[in-house]
């Protein structure tokens, strides 16, 4: 038999292998950009405040809900609902960072503009910082709704935001 005959299968499969492979890329990549606000590399437009700043996120497929990891492994995200921007309680270089492990809790308003008077201790007229929402929280015009996501994604900052 010709070694040729032989190998001309093997090749043609190995080939039918790579694209394969490379059309799941193509699709990763679709998926990628298809996030919310999606930027190069999926990066996100703002997605929350940190201490009175902006920052971007990457999001990821993660789930943490199932792990059973202690909540002393997670910071907290506050979502505050449509409309306005979220915010987070930890950052890169915090002591108390968790590396972008998070559980969101959902934030609902009994009265927006009075939680705002409540809680906005710097006076911008937004609720900017985790201190600043649990303020808010405690005045009773704002309810925390309880934990509705854990998850992964990095805090990236933008600059002069
Ligand atoms: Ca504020």
């Amino acid at each position: 038999m010709n070694i040729k005959h032989r190998t001309a299968p093997r090749l043609a499969r190995a080939l039918a292998g790579v694209l394969v492979a490379g059309s799941g890329l193509v699709g990763l990549a679709a998926v990628a950009s298809a996030a919310p606000g999606g930027g190069a590399g999926g990066v996100t437009g703002p997605a929350f405040y940190v201490d009175g700043e902006l920052y971007r996120t990457v999001g990821t497929p993660t789930d943490f809900s199932a792990t059973g990891a202690p909540g002393h492994t997670y910071d907290t995200i506050y979502d505050l609902g449509d409309g306005v921007t979220n915010v987070a309680e930890a950052k890169p270089g915090d002591r108390d960072f968790n590396g972008g492990r998070w559980k969101v809790h959902a934030v609902s308003f009994v009265n927006y503009n009075s939680a705002v008077a409540a809680g906005d201790m710097n006076g911008n007229g937004k609720l900017d910082s985790a201190e600043e929402v649990e303020a808010a929280l405690a005045s009773d015009f704002a309810v925390d709704k309880g934990v509705v996501k854990s998850f992964l994604c990095p805090v990236i900052h933008i600059p002069g935001a």
